[in-house]
Formats: structure tokens, sequence, C-alpha cells
């Protein structure tokens, strides 16, 4: 599908590592949970001549000149994440979800504000607060976690609240595998007089689709990527209620980003564009269906779940305590078959964060290649095939085979996705 007519004549080197990575999409199984497949449309606007634009400013009100074609696209996309959000205000810039956090916390909060957010072991994202972290330098962040269960408690969540007298309240997660009921979550906050933040950037494309309930009809402010389940161009977005709307804006320019990037925001248009169509709603039913097949095939494999299992599009599994392997080591074994995971810390991990106890597991890329519930139990085969195998060749490589073929009948870019 994709020609490269001139890179290929201009820039061999760099032609190679693309024509890589095109063999190793199309020949493997991607199950990265925040990872997905961009359609043809997202990337051709990816390649136009708006990345030649600058654009500082908003619609109407730029600092260059020459922008009734930005105006017009960045319009759109503003109107169209509005719509498929039911959002008052969208603002379409951040360069990515932690830009799209970083702006939040430059609108809502001044330096030395408390932050209680979800720890990052518990499922919660480094953005939220990680000592690592820049914000974490300007900000109080706090910690809630998980129960024993999975689920989280929300009269203990009331109770740390009402002690830490947070002015953020924060919801969202990059493992967590169970819904947040965001009735009583927002309860709390607007009990403590808390701003309420969610950052869905993991099931935003779960939202659009209306699989999962929408954090915007309870949150203030509500920030995602574009490229998870969403499945648009690599990028962020932040929405809000009206009264938030101008401190947002001011936040994301001129206070954290300069130039948005003109070519992401007409892909982030036609992404959106796609998420508002019926299609897009059956792809977001068949990700949870997938998702709850592969968790059913995993049990049974007697593969130890956290979480209590999953109710969005990831599984996190605990291979230390089922195999004995690491996260690291059992990436690797998947790797080597053709299966792209990540390890994952898990809830109060006894490892370290770089070779930890568990690993993540999605089916949002697999799913937009149109694999259903044969495929999740096959894949569920050959993982624990591989995870068992202690390394040995000859498991590993009949089981990368089965993967290749399996690939072959879901060709990528080819026909249209599900
Ligand atoms: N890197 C993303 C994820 O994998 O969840 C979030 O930053």
């Amino acid at each position: 599908m994709f020609r490269y007519t001139d890179i290929r004549k201009e820039d061999r080197v760099v032609m190679e590592s693309i024509a890589g990575e095109m063999k190793r999409q199309e020949e493997g199984l991607e199950m990265i949970a925040s990872e997905n497949y961009a359609s043809k449309a997202v990337m051709e606007a990816l390649g136009t001549v708006f990345t030649n634009k600058y654009s500082e400013g908003y619609p109407g009100r730029r600092y260059y000149g020459g922008q009734e074609f930005t105006d017009i696209v960045e319009t759109i996309a503003i109107e169209r994440a509005k719509k498929l959000f039911g959002a008052d205000h969208a603002n379409v810039q951040p360069l990515s979800g932690a830009a799209a956090n970083m702006a939040a916390y430059a609108a809502l909060l001044v330096p030395g504000d408390t932050v209680l957010g979800m720890d990052l072991s518990h499922g919660g994202h480094l953005t939220h607060g990680h000592p690592v972290t820049f914000p974490a330098s300007i900000f109080r962040f706090v910690r809630y976690r998980t129960e024993a269960d999975g689920t989280i408690d929300y009269r203990k969540l009331g109770e740390l609240a009402r002690e830490e007298k947070p002015k953020l309240l924060l919801a969202g997660f990059s493992s967590y595998t169970r819904e947040i009921d965001y009735r009583k979550f927002t309860a709390i906050g607007k009990k403590i007089g808390a701003v309420t933040m969610m950052d869905m950037a993991h099931i935003a494309g779960l939202v659009a689709g209306k699989a999962l309930p929408n954090p915007v009809e309870f949150f203030d402010v509500v920030t995602t990527t574009t490229h998870k389940t969403l499945r648009g161009p690599r990028g962020g977005m932040i929405l809000c209620r009206e009264p938030f709307a101008k401190a947002i804006d001011k936040a994301v320019f001129p206070g954290v980003q300069g130039g948005p990037h003109m070519n992401v925001i007409a892909a982030k248009a036609v992404a959106f564009g796609e998420a508002l169509r019926p299609s897009f709603k059956k792809y977001a039913a068949h990700v949870l269906e997938n998702a709850r097949v592969l968790e059913e095939a995993f049990r049974a494999h007697g593969f130890h779940l956290l979480f209590g299992g999953t109710e969005n599009h990831m599984i996190l599994v605990d291979v230390w305590s089922t195999l004995g392997i690491s996260g690291k080591e059992a990436e690797t074994l998947l790797d080597s078959i053709g299966i792209t995971v990540n390890k994952n810390i898990i809830p109060d991990d006894s490892r370290s964060a770089v070779d930890p106890s568990g690993i993540r597991i999605g089916v949002p890329a697999v799913t937009t290649r149109g694999m259903r519930s044969r495929e999740m139990r096959l894949i569920a085969k050959w993982m624990d095939g591989a995870l068992r195998s202690k390394g040995d060749a000859s498991i590993l490589r009949p089981l990368n085979a089965e993967v290749k073929a399996l690939c072959k009948k879901f060709p990528l870019y080819r026909s249209s996705s599900s």
C-alpha cells in the first residue's frame, strides 16, 4: 500500500528500518495494550504539507499568517472530538498523553498543591506523579491503591481524600484492568471540593465506541492519547467542562507547548471521523469480547490474572507466581515467537520495575486486524507453550511459524480494518 518512492531513493538506511518495522508488524501479533494500527487515511493525513506549517494559537487567533486551512482542519478535529465524547470543550493540540496531563496540571494547580492519584504498581501511570517525573517535583502526589480482589474501595478512598485534601482527584490508569465507578469517584471529589480529572488514554476508543461508560459525563477534565484504543495518530487531547476551557487552552499554549503539529491534528480529525462511524462501535465491542475470551483461555491454562480479571481491553498476568519466570523473561520468550507484549509491574511487586513479575497483554491491535474468539484461544495456547518452553528452540520455532501463518490470514493495510 505504501509506495515510499522518494525515501527509497533518498535515504536507503532509514528506508531499511521502515521496511523492517513494516515486516515486523505484518508478521507478528501486536499485543502491547497501548498499541494499535492507524488506518491508511490517518497515515496519509500524517504525511501531508501540514507538517510544514507553524500555527501557534487557536483557530481564528494565531500568531502566524497563512492559517486558512489549519483553522479549518483544527476546527473539524475539535468539533468531531466534542461530538464523539459529548464534551463542552476540546483541545486537540497536546503532543502526547504526558503533555496533556502536564498541561492539565498547569491549568488546575499551583506549585505545592496536592493530587490524589492511583499508585503506579496498582495500575496507575508514570505521569500521575511518579517520583521520577517532573510534575512530582512541583506538586505533592498522594497515592490510592486497589484492594486484594482488584477493586477500588471508595469508602477508603473517601477517607484518604478527606485526610489529604487534594486539590485534584485523579482517576485513570495504564495497567488497571477493571472499570472505575465514575459516579462514586467524582462524588468524593465534589464532597471535598476537589477538581476531578480522568486520564482515559487506554480506554478512549472503548468509550468512543460506547462499549464502556463515558467519563466525560462525570469528570471536570478528561485527558487522553489518540493512538491507543482510539486508533488515531500518536498524540494527546484534553476534554473539559466549559468553566475550565480557558485555563486548559492557556496551559496547553503558551503554557507548556509551542507550535502544534498540524499534520497530526489533521490525522486526529480523520481518526475522530472514523470513530464516529457505526463500524467503530462494532470494533469496540469486539475488543471487549476478545479480551474476555483471552481471559477465559488464560484461566484455563492456569495463569494468575491480576485485579481479578478484565473489564476492558487488557489483562495483567503474574508470570512470576504462575511460572517462576520474570516479566522480562516472559517478554523475551513471547518476542521469540512473534508475540509482542510488555513486562509490567504488578501491585506491590516484590521484583524491580526493570524486571517485574508481570506482563501486560492487550487486544486492540489484533482486533483491528479482524481476529476474534477462535484466534484468541489459539494465541493463549501459543503463549502458554512459549512461556512454559524454558527457551527450548524446538518448541519455540514451530510456534513462531504458527504465529506467522495466522498473521498472513489477517494482512495489515490491505483489507479494511474491522
Ligand atoms: N506507554 C503507554 C502505555 O503503554 O500504557 C502509556 O504511557
